[in-house]
């Protein structure tokens, strides 16, 4: 039967978004990218620098490419993205111990050991890739730039996190208007190496397969006031977890004074709450433990609609889908 386009593109009334079902489906994403992936804006600190645009489209061209299944592309990085890491890298790593929480800090040695962290090269992410598989079944895929929320939250479902391989540009180290590599392996990979920190970003993750776009963005939203601007509790302590926070000096400092406002974690709350791009964060939420999030994320997630419940299968890492309609 012929099929006329204007029937293959009405959308259908609530329709459920396609979301991947197998973790090779995630493939699908990889030329899907919303900025920064061949193209830099043009308040790029690297926008003006010939060098610095090939370089990065070299790198950007194997995450475009890469598929599942295959091995992780291993960069061969220059002096000068070496020297950029090391900056970054040293004045960080002399903040952890009064900033970062307790599984950081726990981690943040055993990366070190395993996984080539060191002031000298750039971690590289198949190293990385294979050690969190151990701990917590957590891999990276290589990406250009950013995905859509919903892509990127996603691939979490499948214990998948996107990671980008290029670097920021070198006249400004402690400055990037994107995700880098310093901001995904000094922010993001320790936690995802912690097994109770896993499994809330996979909850994210899981509830936002088939959401709506509404659920997506309050998901989004969690996602930000946790995995990147989150804070813990430690004894009488506040302690941080959250990647933004992790991989820029000048906000872990800022975050942990009392200038900021700490509130309680609460996903309800939290999905909702304005918070700006470009600034310190003026408020900040706090949760008592990864375990205390990841209940009451799946209190919040059980108040979503979505006329189906997903399981996630580890041993064919695929998600079963049952119908409750
Ligand atoms: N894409 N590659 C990449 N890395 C991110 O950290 C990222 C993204 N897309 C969207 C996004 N983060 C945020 O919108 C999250 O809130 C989902
Ligand atoms: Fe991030």
């Amino acid at each position: 039967r012929v099929i006329s386009s204007l029937e293959e593109e009405a959308p259908v009334a609530n329709a459920v978004p396609w979301f991947p079902r197998k973790v090779s489906d995630l493939d699908t994403f990889s030329e899907k990218v919303l900025e920064m992936g061949e193209e830099l804006s043009s308040d790029h600190p690297g926008a003006k620098d010939p060098v610095y645009r090939r370089r990065r489209l070299e790198i950007v061209q194997m995450a475009k490419t890469y598929r599942t299944g295959q091995p992780l592309p291993r960069i061969e990085y220059t002096e000068q993205e070496r020297d950029t890491w090391r900056q970054v890298y040293t004045r960080l790593r002399e903040m952890y111990p009064r900033y970062a929480c307790r599984e950081f800090l726990h981690v943040f040695p055993l990366l070190e050991q395993n996984c080539g962290y060191g002031p000298d090269d750039i971690p590289q992410i198949d190293d990385i890739s294979k050690f969190l598989k151990d701990c917590t079944g957590f891999t990276l895929r290589p990406v250009m730039g950013l995905l859509t929320p919903r892509d990127f939250l996603n691939s979490l479902a499948f214990r998948v996190f996107h990671s980008t391989q290029y670097i920021r540009h070198h006249s400004d180290p402690y400055y990037t208007p994107e995700p880098d590599c310093c901001h995904e392996l000094l922010g993001h990979v320790p936690l995802f190496a912690d097994p109770n920190f896993a499994e809330l970003a996979q909850e994210i993750g899981l509830a936002s397969l088939g959401a709506s776009d509404e659920d997506i963005e309050k998901l989004a939203t969690i996602f930000w006031f946790t995995a990147e601007f989150g804070l813990c509790r430690e004894g009488g302590d506040v302690r941080a977890y959250g990647a933004g926070l992790l991989s820029s000096f000048g906000e872990l400092e800022y975050a942990l004074t009392e200038k900021p406002e700490h509130r309680s974690f609460d996903p309800s709350h939290a999905s909702t709450q304005k918070y700006p791009i470009t600034e310190y964060q003026p408020i900040y939420f706090v949760a008592d433990s990864f375990r205390d999030a990841t209940s009451k994320l799946r209190e919040f997630n059980s108040t979503m609609r979505r006329p189906f419940q997903v399981r996630y299968n580890p041993y064919t890492q695929s998600v079963e889908v049952l119908d409750t309609k």
